[in-house]
């Protein structure tokens, strides 16, 4: 069954940094539908793209994998087509959960679950690598390193599904999608304490870039199409293809 997030329904004095912990993994399904615009798209989206682009003897890698709903929506095309999966996040919590729910896949499709920082997977033959809402969580400097080293390892004509929270370099736009996720949020039964401190905890944890630096970084580590595919409010998805 799933369990409602209420982690900052109660007044904190001091609202900790964010982290994916126990707490945070026991309530992580609905947390990230009530909180993410178009999460179920994404997903969606991701079944789609797996049969676009998922070759047969290549990888499929899922990054930052949380309880594996990127993963099981490549499931089915991978085990079609030979593919293996590698699904890898750095929350003990987390891994251990998707590991339950990864046991779905067919048994036929060859799976590895791998507890690591994804600063440090290696990536090799790859056709379709996913990282949803993952990115944003590293430091600044770390990122362009991190995706030179996916395009490298990924085969002509694979791609990178990135998505990631954005911000907008326009002032009003910023605040008027900013306004429009939090009453996204309320539109979900988030309360105005839980949306202000959840805000607090993301703070310095979560640094969102614009549109136009991410489309510009993927060129520049080497892929040779950077699009958006899917916007909802300050969250998109781009696809970028080697
Ligand atoms: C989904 N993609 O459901 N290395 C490995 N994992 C990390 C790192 C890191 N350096 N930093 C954060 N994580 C998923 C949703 S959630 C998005 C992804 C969100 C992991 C972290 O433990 C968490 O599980 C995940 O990235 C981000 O499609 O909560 O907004």
């Amino acid at each position: 069954m799933i369990q409602r997030d209420q982690i900052y329904s109660e007044n904190y004095d001091l609202v900790e940094e964010f982290r994916f912990d126990q707490e945070v993994t026991a309530v992580f399904s609905d947390m990230i539908r009530r909180s993410v615009p178009g999460y179920g798209m994404v997903i969606s989206l991701l079944g789609v793209l797996a049969d676009r682009y998922l070759k047969s003897g290549t990888r499929g890698y899922d990054l930052g994998a949380s309880l594996g709903a990127s993963t099981l929506a490549m499931g089915g095309v991978a085990q079609d087509r030979g593919c293996s999966l590698i699904a890898v996040d750095n929350s003990p919590s987390m891994v251990e959960q998707c590991r339950e729910n990864l046991a779905k896949l067919n048994q036929s499709v060859e799976l590895e679950l791998r507890c690591e920082d994804v600063r440090t997977t290696t990536i090799e033959q790859a056709s379709l690598v996913t990282m949803n809402f993952t990115l944003q969580f590293l430091p600044l400097v770390e990122r362009e390193p991190l995706l030179r080293r996916i395009a490298e390892g990924t085969v002509a004509g694979g791609a990178l599904m990135l998505s990631e929270k954005v911000c907008f370099e326009n002032s009003e736009k910023q605040q008027q999608l900013e306004s429009l996720h939090h009453a996204f949020k309320r539109a979900n039964g988030y309360s105005e304490l839980e949306i202000s401190q959840k805000r607090s905890a993301l703070e310095a944890v979560l640094i969102a870039e614009t549109i136009e630096q991410h489309l510009q970084r993927l060129k520049r580590v080497g892929y040779a199409e950077a699009e958006v595919l899917f916007q909802a409010l300050n969250f998109v998805t781009i696809v970028a293809v080697r």
